[in-house]
Parts: structure tokens; sequence; C-alpha cells
């Protein structure tokens, strides 16, 4: 039945987005669901998979390809908390949002909308905004000679966008880019209008889920939305709204792998997508493609008549090798495919991206990249920051690479959702090795489209990041309630699945659960990761509880799963300038202690080859849901919500960079011990 009834709502919005038209039922069906799923074994045999992500390379500029941002300033109006949809119904995407009755408030983009004004029912808002610019598209970027593309980064958690009153395109998934082509849409040589409508709302059946309630207030009712993962739920466009141009025939996908041979060589096989017709419509063209090193000097290059795939040698190969693992760390090359056709100099398409060469492999007791064993020392982290919320700043994010090297971290894992795509730049460039996680958090009543979405989450982060030299495993989630007996059904085809389309790298996950046999996840991983507060959540205030409990741990799970194992969490909340002696929770003397007992458990169980890593809850401080367990958010940051340390940064950042002398021979900061006087 309920399949019937999906298949009705499949056909119904095929229709509609044909007719240029959203359902409104169709609409809330998909978003929120409100169905609670029935108490029986399902059979995940029959889920849909997602269809496979095509496109959506990132947009950069080439001599065949424009890209113009669409960031800046954008108008704003926030729909009534009951009736979310007003705007579908009244069609305001086909005039101005002046022309509703609602107030305009600037917005800038990228940003959450929820902390740049004063107002507490924007920050609190449950429901659509929508959003509004106009633009200009120049007349030679007339459809008749180029493709013209709309590009969003991010926006959380669904959208709908029109261009000048058209539907264009709809996304559901927060934390992941889409794409569409508009030409069809846009008066060229001329203004043009796009509108796009965000719904935060979080269902049974969302990625991460969440619930929205009716209850009284002192005005008649509010809109409550809840969620038990542990961060604010910051929506908006998040990231870059880009317009960019490809040319008819056009370089649309492209798939890396590389890997390291003996004598040096470098090795990247890659597969591409042509767009325009199949490929044998154009088999007069060719590609040329070169591989440039960071001095623009060409090493390698290939003319390829087939259109579809290849494979590049690279002698004499610069690896891509983590930070204080080698002296030239996170090397880039410029991977450059020119589509050409044989009597014509100018080529039809030019499309260039930078690539990491690098092997990974992984075993039992061990994760090794370009042969050697790794050891992870990071963070988790979290896209946050003052105002800015999950907004996009590439300031931020360029003081965040500066702090994770000065303090010597070589790793973190995106909890919990995938990050900018810029970020995952900048970890390539810098070796920062990524532990790249799906928006799963805190996962729960398993059924079938449940799991559907967390595929498409899935299938649409490793879409998006398998080319990047710096991740190094897919996270499929964090914390969900794996101590059920029915997580073992969702959980089993969900690595499954995720398997199927690994790009060569191997399946974590997050779990909370008790020692082992308790969790109906890991059982299914390549790496066992666990969250574990001793002395914070479990026995507050005891750091004498801590440096057994966690080696006796770590042994479990490895005993069990017999994997290699990472911990993903441990930490204590920390008030900045609040100290205590003898330590006492919340203080930094208390962080610092917590930490340096960790560190002794972390040092027994690196005997055991199979511990790989070690991460601290959190890189910074974050904001959360407002609850009396956070002041003012999340305070188990090792720097403060302004990236500055805490006391406890120091300490961190002498472990981390004495383990990278231990184990790599990296030289130390000058910096890093203080003088305290001539031993001799
Ligand atoms: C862990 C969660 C993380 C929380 C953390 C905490 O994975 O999202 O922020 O606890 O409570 O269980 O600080």
């Amino acid at each position: 039945m309920w399949n019937l009834k999906r298949v009705w709502i499949v056909l119904v919005s095929a229709t509609l987005l044909y007719a240029n038209a959203i359902d409104i039922e169709e609409y809330e069906e998909v978003q929120q669901d409100k169905q609670m799923p029935a108490r029986k074994p399902f059979n995940y045999s029959n889920v849909v998979l997602p269809r496979p992500t095509v496109g959506l390379l990132y947009p950069r500029e080439s001599e065949m390809r424009e890209v113009r941002s669409l960031d800046g300033v954008w108008q704003l109006i926030k729909s009534n908390a009951s009736d979310p949809l007003q705007g579908i119904r009244e069609e305001w995407y086909k005039q101005t949002l002046r022309s509703t009755e609602h107030e305009i408030i600037l917005m800038p983009v990228p940003a959450s909308y929820n902390d740049v004004t004063v107002d507490q029912q924007l920050r609190d808002h449950v429901g659509t905004v929508w959003y509004e610019r106009n633009f200009f598209v120049p007349s030679y970027w007339s459809k008749d000679r180029v493709r013209t593309w709309l590009r969003f980064g991010s926006v959380h958690y669904q959208a709908v966008v029109w261009i000048n009153g058209q539907l264009a395109m709809r996304h559901t998934i927060g934390h992941l880019p889409f794409e569409e082509e508009v030409g069809r849409f846009i008066n060229y040589g001329n203004e043009n209008r796009i509108t796009v409508m965000v719904d935060n709302r979080l269902g049974n059946r969302t990625i991460p889920q969440g619930q929205v309630t009716k209850q009284p207030a002192d005005n008649g009712v509010a809109y409550v939305q809840s969620y038990t993962f542990d961060f604010f739920n910051y929506a908006g466009i998040h990231r870059s709204v880009h317009l960019y141009t490809t040319p008819e025939t056009y370089i649309k996908d492209v798939e890396l792998k590389t890997q390291i041979g003996n004598q040096e060589l470098g090795r990247i096989d890659y597969r591409l997508i042509i767009g325009n017709g199949s490929v044998s419509t154009i088999k007069t063209n060719y590609m040329l493609v070169q591989l440039r090193d960071r001095n623009n000097v060409v090493v390698a290059h290939q003319i390829n008549h087939n259109l579809q795939n290849g494979t590049l040698l690279v002698p004499n190969v610069k690896p891509w090798w983590p930070y204080l693992m080698h002296p030239l760390p996170g090397y880039m090359y410029t991977l450059e495919f020119q589509l050409k056709v044989d009597s014509e100099v100018a080529p039809l398409d030019v499309y260039r991206l930078p690539v990491g060469i690098r092997s990974l492999s992984w075993s039992n007791d061990s994760l090794t990249l370009n042969g050697k064993p790794l050891y992870l020392r990071g963070f988790g982290k979290h896209e946050d920051s003052d105002i800015r919320g999950k907004g996009l700043d590439n300031a931020v994010l360029m003081r965040d690479f500066n702090l994770l090297k000065w303090v010597g971290a070589n790793a973190y894992r995106t909890s919990h959702y995938p990050y900018s795509e810029e970020s995952m730049q900048f970890a390539d460039e810098h070796g920062i090795m990524i532990i790249d996680e799906c928006p799963s958090v805190n996962t729960d009543l398993f059924e079938p489209q449940l799991l559907e979405n967390h595929m498409s989450a899935l299938e649409q982060l490793i879409h998006r990041d398998r080319n990047h030299a710096s991740v190094i495993a897919w996270s499929i989630a964090n914390e969900p309630r794996t101590k059920k007996k029915s997580a073992e059904a969702y959980f089993g085809a969900l690595a499954n699945y995720t398997r199927s389309i690994a790009q060569g790298r191997p399946l974590t996950a997050a779990s909370n659960v008790d020692p082992p046999p308790a969790c109906m996840m890991s059982q299914f991983l390549d790496i066992t990761g666990f969250n574990r507060y001793n002395a914070w959540y479990h026995n507050p205030g005891r750091t004498d509880m801590i440096v057994q409990s966690m080696y006796d741990e770590a042994r479990k799970w490895h005993e069990h799963y017999k994997k290699p194992v990472i911990v993903f969490e441990y930490g204590a909340d920390t008030m900045e300038g609040y100290h205590s002696l003898p330590a006492y929770i919340w203080s930094e003397d208390y962080q610092t202690e917590l930490f340096s007992k960790h560190f002794q458990a972390f040092d027994k169980l690196r005997q055991l080859k199979w511990f790989i890593g070690e991460f601290v809850w959190n890189f910074a401080d974050f904001k959360t849901e407002q609850t009396y367990t956070r002041v003012g958010g999340n305070k188990k940051g090792v720097f403060t919500r302004n990236r500055q340390p805490k006391d406890a940064a120091h300490l961190l950042r002498q472990r981390y960079h004495a383990i990278a002398f231990k184990l790599d021979n990296a030289s130390l900061p000058a910096d890093l011990f203080n003088y305290i006087i001539d031993w001799n």
C-alpha cells in the first residue's frame, strides 16, 4: 500500500514539475511525513536505491567557462509558522517579495539567517523563509551558444528555486550541492529574478531527524522544532550561489582514482562523462589530458580518443602526504582536461581540477597511506561561528586551518554533516585528513524511507567528495540508536549499499552505545569508532577513572570486531577564563587534566597497533539549542567560538607535535615548550 502511494507521489510530482508547479500535499508528504513507522521488522531489500548523482563539478573558470557569483545581500521574508506553504499557494514567486505584505529583511548570502538580525522570532523560526535577488545575464551568454547553470553549494534543509517565476529546481537534505541547467528560464541581456523558498523543518524521515510540534503559548500557539542532536539547527542559504556556463558539448563529470606504484610511479585512473548526446556522435573529438605540477610544468600528458576513461602515469611522482608526515605535505597537481576537435585549435571545453596522488589501504589492524600506517590526531569539528551560523566564511575557514596546523593536528571528522567544498579543498592543500561524515546524527525509528534518504545523503556526499585526496574514510552516522535490535537490518543494508559506492575508502561511524556486543551497527564497518565521555558524562569530576576505563573499553571494541579502532570523541565542557585548583568540572584546569589522563590511555593503546586515532570533542565552542545543560552553547572547544585557545590547547599542541616527532620525525615548532630552567 505504502509503495503504491509513493509511486503515486512520484508520478504526481513528476507531472507537476513538468507543469511547473508544486503540489502542496505532495510537498508536505515528502517533507514532514507525519506517520510514525510501524513496529515490525522491515524488509530492506526493496528499498529504492538513490539515482546516482551526475555532474556538479565545482564551478571553475577556464578559457571556455565563465563563473559569476550570486553571493551578496538578498531580500528575505519569513512566512507565518502556522502556514509555511502560504507562499506556494499564493504564488509569491510570480511577483517580487516586496509585493507580498511581509516585512523585507536584508540577508547576506552565504549565511544562516538565524543570528544576523536581533529578532528572536527569526532566530527560532520554524517553517519557510523566502529569499530573492535580481541579477543580470549578459546577452553573449545566449542559450544558443552556451549552457547556463545555477548551482547552490548548500541550502538547509529543503529548497525550492524559481527563476523569473518559473520552477527551476528543488533539493532536499542540507550541506550538499545541487544545480540545474537554467538557460530556458533566463532573460539574456536582461534582468532576472531568483526566488528561493527555504524550509528548515525536520521530521521522522529527514536526515537528521527532528520534530515540529504545536504548543500552547501566551499569544495562542507556537510551533516548536525539537531535535536530539547537540547543535543549533541553523538554516538558510549556507554556501555560495554560482551562475556558470559550459559550452554546448562539455565535460560533465570527472571521477578520479589515484595510486602510488613502485619506483615513484604515480597513477591516475579517470572516468569522464561528456555532456551533450552520446559519445559516438562526437567521436572525431579527443581529450588532451595534462598534469601540471605546482610550478605549472606539464609532468604527464596524454591524447585520448576514448572520451569515457583513461589512465595517466606520472613518473617521479610527488605523493600527497598528510601534514607533519613528510616535509612536503598536501602536494597538489592540476589535472587539465581539454576536449578538442581534430581540425580546430580552440578546445570545445577545458576543465581543470586539483589532484593529490596517493594510495590508501586498510586491514583489520591498520589504515595506511602510501604504505605507511596512519595515526590520526585531530578533532570533531562543527561549521559554526558567531553571527554567520553555518554560513561559509573564508576568513573563519582559514583561521581554522591555521589553528589546526598550529596545534599539530593531522585530521578531523566533519561531524555531523558534509562541510563546504572550499573546506575540502583546503584540507587537500594543507594535508589534513578528513573522515567525511553524512548528516545522520542520533538516527532512530529505523524504517525503509528513512533508509532511502540516508542512502541518498551518502550517495550525494561520496559523489561530491570522491576526488579529494584528503578524504580517508566515510562516516555513515554519528551516535545512531544502535542498541535497538531494529538497527541491525537497517545498518546492514546501509553499509552494503555504501560499500558498493565507496570509491576506495573504508566505512566508519561513531557509536556511543555500551561496549560490545551492544552496538548493532559496528559489525558492518571497516573501522570501529566510539565516543566516550569518561570523567564528564560518566563519573563527572573523577579524572582518576579515565586511564584504565578507556584502555579496557578500546580493547573490548577491538576484541569483538577485530577492526582498527578510533576514539572519535572525548572531552569536557570548559568555560574560558574559569580556573579552579584543584581542578573542578567546567574549569580550564579540569579540561587540561582530563586531556592529560586520556593521553596516558591513548599511549598505552598506541602500543597495540590497531589503535589508530584520537579525536578531541570539540575543536571550538559552538551553538546549540537552548537547554539548561548548555551555557551559550557547547563549551567543549579547545578553542573558543572566536577561535582563541583555551589552556588545554597548549597541552594538546605539545602532544600532537610530539607524536609527529616520534612517529614521523617531524621537526618541533621552536615555541612548543616555554623555557623553564637550565636543568644541567
Ligand atoms: C556526543 C555527540 C556530540 C555532542 C557531544 C556532547 O556526538 O554531537 O556535542 O556528545 O555532548 O554524544 O558534547
